[in-house]
This record gives C-alpha cells, sequence and structure tokens, in this order.
C-alpha cells in the first residue's frame, strides 16, 4: 500500500510582534531591573542584566517578526507574557480553533470532507490541557466520525504525526488521517530571558494523509522513507506539567518555562539530523541531487543553511532548502511542514523532497516524499 500527504493547511494568528518591540519591552524591564536592583549589583551579589539586540536576533537566528494569538501583556514590563483569557468548557479551546482553521485549509486542498476523514492526530509540543484530548474536541467540531488523540513530541510532533498517521492507514485502523499542529509557543516564552525572549511564535499547520488509492488532489506526495529518532538530552528543557502545583514555592519558577543551552543543541543535533538524512537517502536508494527539496524544521537560519550545505555538498540556491523563520520565528514541529506548505506548488511528478524536524528531546523525523 502506498502512503501519500495529499493536502496541506496553514493557520496564521491574528497578530505580529516585531523584534523591535521584543527588544523595546525587553531593554525596558532590563533598565527597571538594574536601577531597582542597584545596590545589590554595585555589591557584587547579583549580576546586572544585560540589553538585548535586533541586530543579534537577526544575525544569530533569521528571526525578524513572529505571530501571536494574543498579544496583550507580552510587551507590558509588568506582565511579559500573552493575557489569554480562560474559555467556558462549552466555547471551543484556543488550541482546539487553530487546528480547525488549519484543518479546513488541508481538506480542502486534499479534496475531503468530515466524513472522509476518521482519524485525528493533534501532534505538537504542548497541548492546553490533558484531557479531554484536543484532537476530540477537533473531532466534534469538524463533524468527523472514528478516533482522535494528542501526540507530544516537541519539534518532531508533526513528522512524527505523519508516520503515526501512516502506521494507522498500514494498520487498517484509518482510511483518511488528519494531523494537526496547533503550535501555540507563546505562553511557555520566558519574555524576559535574553538567550531566548525571541524564539518562538504561535501558528498551527495541518496535514492530510492517506492511501495513493484514495487521494484525488492536485499534489499528491507519496512517502517513501520515513524514521523518526529520540535521544536524551536537557539542553532543551521545561519542567511544566501538572505536577508543579503540587510545590506551591518553585511553581512559577524560570524552569517551568523553555530553557535551552542554544549552543550545546547547535553543536550536538547538527551531525544527528545530516547523518540521518544520509542514512534515509540511502535506504531509498536515492543521492542528494535527486531531492529538489528541503523542508527543514525551522529553528535557526544558521543550522538550516549548515544542514542544506552538508546534505547537498554546496549552498542551497533558490528556495531549494525553503526558510520561514523570518516571518514565523520557530513554530517548534509545524515550520517545517509550513516550509512544505508555502513551497510546494511548484512540484510535478517525479519530484523528490524531504521533510526533516529536529528538536527538544533530542528528537528528529525524516520523511522522504515523491510527488506522483
Ligand atoms: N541580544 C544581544 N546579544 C545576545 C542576546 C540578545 N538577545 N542573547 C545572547 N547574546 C550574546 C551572548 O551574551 C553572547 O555574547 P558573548 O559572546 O559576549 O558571551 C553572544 O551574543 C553569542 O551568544 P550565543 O553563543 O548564545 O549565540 P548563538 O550564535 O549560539 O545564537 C541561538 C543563539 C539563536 C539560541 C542559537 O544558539 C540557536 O538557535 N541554537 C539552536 C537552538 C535550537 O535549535 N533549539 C531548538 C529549540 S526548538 C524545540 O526544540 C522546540 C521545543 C518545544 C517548543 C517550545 C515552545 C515554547
Amino acid at each position: 500500500m502506498s502512503i501519500v500527504i495529499s493536502g496541506t493547511g496553514l493557520y496564521i494568528p491574528p497578530y505580529k510582534v516585531s523584534n523591535d518591540e521584543l527588544v523595546a519591552a525587553f531593554n525596558q524591564y532590563v533598565e527597571q531591573f538594574n536601577i531597582e536592583n542597584e545596590a545589590a549589583i554595585t555589591a557584587g551579589e547579583i549580576d546586572a542584566l544585560k540589553p538585548s539586540s535586533s541586530e543579534f536576533i537577526e544575525k544569530a537566528s533569521g528571526i525578524k517578526s513572529r505571530y501571536v494569538m494574543v498579544k496583550e501583556g507580552i510587551l507590558d514590563t509588568n506582565t511579559m507574557m500573552p493575557l489569554i483569557a480562560d474559555r467556558d468548557n462549552d466555547q471551543v479551546s484556543i488550541q482546539a480553533e487553530m487546528a480547525i482553521a488549519a484543518a479546513k485549509e488541508a481538506m480542502k486542498a486534499a479534496n475531503k470532507t468530515a466524513e472522509d476523514i476518521d482519524l485525528i492526530i493533534v501532534a505538537c509540543s504542548y497541548t492546553q490541557r490533558s484531557y479531554p484530548a484536543i484532537a476530540i474536541e477537533v473531532q466534534k467540531q469538524l463533524g468527523c466520525q472514528g478516533w482522535a488523540y494528542d501526540m507530544l513530541v516537541a519539534c518532531s510532533s508533526a513528522t512524527f504525526g505523519i508516520m503515526n498517521a501512516s502506521n494507522a492507514l498500514l494498520g487498517g485502523t484509518a482510511k483518511t488521517v488528519l494531523v494537526i499542529s496547533p503550535e501555540i509557543a507563546s505562553p511557555q516564552v520566558n519574555y524576559r530571558d535574553r538567550d531566548s525572549h525571541f524564539i518562538f511564535g504561535d501558528v498551527a499547520t495541518a496535514v492530510v494523509v492517506e492511501q495513493q488509492a484514495t487521494a484525488t488532489a492536485k499534489h499528491c506526495f507519496k512517502i517513501l522513507s520515513q524514521q523518526p529518532m529520540t535521544t536524551f538530552s536537557n539542553n532543551i528543557r521545561s519542567n511544566f506539567g501538572h505536577i508543579n502545583r503540587c510545590n506551591p514555592d518553585t511553581m512559577f519558577d524560570t524552569d517551568k518555562m523553555f530553557v535551552q543551552q542554544g549552543r550545546k543543541v547547535f553543536k550536538e543535533v547538527l551531525p544527528m539530523v545530516y547523518s540521518m538524512i544520509e542514512q534515509q537517502l540511502e535506504k531509498t536508494g536515492l543521492q542528494a541531487s535527486d531531492l529538489k527539496r528541503l523542508f527543514l524544521h525551522q529553528a535557526n537560519i544558521n543550522m538550516n543553511t549548515f544542514i542544506a550545505r552538508k546534505v547537498l555538498g554546496r549552498d542551497p540556491v533558490g528556495d531549494e532548502a525553503p526558510i520561514i523563520l523570518h516571518e514565523f520565528a520557530n513554530t517548534a514541529s509545524a515550520g517545517s511542514i509550513i516550509a512544505f506548505h508555502r513551497h510546494h506548488d511548484d512540484m510535478v511528478a517525479g519530484d523528490k523532497a524531504i521533510i526533516c524536524s529536529f528538536g527538544a528531546g533530542y528528537s528528529a523525523g525524516c520523511l522522504v516524499i515523491e510527488h506522483i
């Protein structure tokens, strides 16, 4: 049985935050902090905080701006988090709302209606609650039958989700699968941390996965090979979880947000990823020169350029390895799918590509695909 990706969808949140806006708020916070703590800083008890800069952010990461679901609060030095209002249980939750919008676009691209979908996988870095699953809420709102579940593998959630979809099709437990990645990262960003205040944005992506035999869309991509992998690391970590409330003294500490050793991640993840891509190409009997496009995880432009150069043996040209970081920032597992969504319209039968994720865990996932 051949499995294809037959549609993609993208939901862009309503608000944009530029580097300049974030840096202005951060630097105002730094100034306030240093004034308030002047005595302790002078006594050498604590270090003065250093300012951030838009130039550094763009050069180090390639990020120019990001989208967020709620902007209110992020730039206010007294809050520095999005002020997301609670919704009643009978209202659609914010994460389901994002997921539904992306899902509808993917279904349209794949020529599918709610009756066709019999499995929904919500695959992302965080879900706003543990139960009922966001995927089951989306299932109800879309009017689909079958089954649905949530899964979390940080930046590799979308690729692992597509692999799970493919396994469900092969196992006969589903006929048409929606894999949705509503990444609402902004609540987990420490906007007071110079090293990471600029990294993330919110977004939702969706893909439809089905058998080649049922696919009717204009752009269908057969999955030639797929490989997930994980290896434990504390270098990207968040200790946020349901146990936090059991220690009121530490429940709001900064380790409950996104924390990383960015340099270490950069150095350790790169070799892991390009050797994985090489293995996948070998497994499918392909050369790097057979690839029309590399849809890579979007965490850092220098990382993407390095991987593309290593795989291709030269610098990528044109949109061979598309970058969406400048507009969206790091959107965790949605990044490689946004690149795929935005840059596949010109692909024709026989064109091959990879979709590759990498991030916290560590985790990495690689799919080799071919336009049929
Ligand atoms: N402004 C100005 N200067 C700064 C700033 C700033 N904001 N931050 C750091 N600097 C300074 C540093 O102090 C340092 O100065 P000095 O040389 O004097 O010590 C200098 O700039 C260089 O600092 P770095 O070495 O840290 O800079 P890098 O070039 O390494 O860039 C990056 C930092 C951008 C973080 C980079 O290391 C990177 O992108 N690494 C890869 C990280 C990565 O891929 N992580 C994956 C995370 S995504 C993921 O797994 C998903 C998790 C789940 C989702 C979470 C949602 C919230």
